[in-house]
């Protein structure tokens, strides 16, 4: 991974987020009491918006109610419904055992439907997100039983894609014992790495704390960036941020599963020849080195999927299996998830690597993934029921401009996404705004957005 500085990043990031929200450390975090994140909310005729809780207790229950039902109605998870314009006041109570607790209002400001209004909705100066909306007949909730999971209702995309909070919490990186899981190492047997032989190759398994093997739990499998393997995105701490997420009550409870995906035999980095370059990461920009990357929807589909599905209790199905993933792991995110349709509705990149459509970056003639405007879209069926997030850097000197053009292009064929580009922590080789700081910030909103119930 070309993400070196993600590290040092981290701790600038955590320093500020520290000095802004006057947290002394992680364990007051844990300790906090439940409050609400904003106390206003502004919205157009037509939008839903999720009401945000900080520091949400997961053994509590949270009830919503609106002063004005025909203006704006509330569900049961806090989402607001804007109906008509004008001002509504929703109340927001916490009830844990016996006690019932107020955490006070939110004042939501209804505007009548304008063009763009989504668009201008930007959470903070750092953070630009830019919405493309589903159309307005859009899908009702999805209801999936495939035969060996319950029967579940899920949130339509369009109530994640309105919803423009792009904001994450403080301390949302922190490593904290407390929320933790555990992370395991799995060998499985790859075929599609050389012809009629089995190779093994290494993933690391995420499970949540708590972990039950009588549940079952969906799954995001999260590809690190060129150069990696499987072991990157533990040591830098990715991890933790899925553990503070479940316990934020932001996330579902999840399996997460970090595999390598550079799938050849060697699972690292070669040269044009297929020889192994060791360190010598100059020599690895090459066709023969990103057509291992490629192979990895094979390894994924053929071999990795079927392993964790047999040996974890996964809950199986598009609705309960994400995809996403950092620059070489966004682009390879991109690829299986606008391929494998059928099998991802969730598909998230994080500063996604040049490829997705022909390029010549690093001096690298590649033909391209897809074709901007013929083939790199959703099929109808999933058209509308598909989450995408692509969160980019605002100055990215790695991948630069192509995580714009993948939004351009999405946003030209009509396909609902969220983009949005957050700083980078500061980076003395140029690379700033390709690191952890800006990975995990999308990561984090991704996380939120995946495998949510309908209530
Ligand atoms: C490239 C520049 C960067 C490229 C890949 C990367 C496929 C990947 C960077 C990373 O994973 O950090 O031209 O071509």
């Amino acid at each position: 991974m070309l993400g070196k500085t993600a590290k040092i990043s981290l701790c600038l990031a955590l320093a500020a987020s520290m000095l802004c929200s006057g947290l002394a450390g992680h364990a007051s975090l844990a300790a906090a009491k439940a409050k609400l994140k904003s106390k206003k909310m502004q919205l157009t005729v037509g939008q839903t918006k999720k009401i945000a809780i900080r520091n949400k207790n997961k053994k509590a229950a949270y009830s919503f109610s609106s002063s004005a039902k025909a203006k704006a109605s509330v569900s049961k998870n806090g989402t607001v419904t804007a109906k008509k314009p004008g001002k509504v006041k929703i109340t927001v109570k916490e009830q844990y055992k016996k006690k019932v607790r107020s955490l006070g209002k939110v004042t939501v400001t209804i505007k009548a439907k304008s063009t763009d209004s989504a668009k201008k909705a930007t959470p903070s100066p750092a953070v630009q997100a830019s919405v493309t909306q589903p159309p307005a007949a859009s899908a009702a909730p999805v209801t999936a039983a495939p035969s060996e999971n319950p029967t579940v209702t899920y949130k339509p995309i369009e109530e994640y894609v309105l919803d423009t909070d792009v904001s994450v919490p403080a301390g949302f990186m922190n490593v904290n014992p407390d929320v933790a899981g555990t992370v395991e190492t799995i060998t499985y047997d790859s075929t599609v790495i050389k012809e009629n032989e089995v190779v093994q190759r290494k993933a690391k398994v995420i499970l949540p704390k708590d972990y039950d093997p009588e549940k079952k739990y969906p799954v995001l499998y999260m590809q690190h960036g060129i150069f990696g393997n499987e072991d990157s995105l533990t040591g830098d701490n990715v991890q933790n941020v899925i553990w503070n997420a479940i316990a934020n009550g932001d996330a579902e409870e999840m399996i997460a599963v970090f595999p390598n995906a550079c799938a050849n035999e060697y699972g690292g980095a070669v040269d044009s020849d297929g020889n192994p370059i060791g360190g010598d990461t100059s020599r690895g920009f090459n066709l023969t080195h990103y057509a291992a990357y490629n192979n990895f929807l094979n390894d994924l589909e053929q071999c990795l999927m079927p392993y964790i599905n047999e040996n974890y209790p996964t809950l199986t199905g598009r609705e309960n299996t994400a995809i996403c993933g950092f620059s070489m792991g966004g682009r390879v995110s991109l690829h299986i998830g606008f391929t494998l349709q059928s099998k991802f509705r969730y598909i998230g990149a994080f500063c996604p690597a040049p490829g997705i459509f022909k390029h010549n970056d690093n001096g690298v003639n590649e033909e391209g993934l897809f074709m901007p405007q013929e083939t790199f879209t959703l099929q109808d069926e999933y058209m509308n029921d598909t989450l995408v997030l692509i969160a980019a850097g605002t100055n990215d000197g790695v991948v630069k401009e192509f995580p714009q053009s993948y939004h351009d292009a999405l946003e030209a064929n009509g396909v609902p996404h969220i983009f949005y580009k957050t700083k980078g922590g500061d980076s003395e080789n140029g690379s700033g705004g390709h690191d952890g700081t800006v990975y995990k910030h999308g990561l984090y909103n991704f996380l939120r957005r995946i495998f949510h119930l309908h209530d």
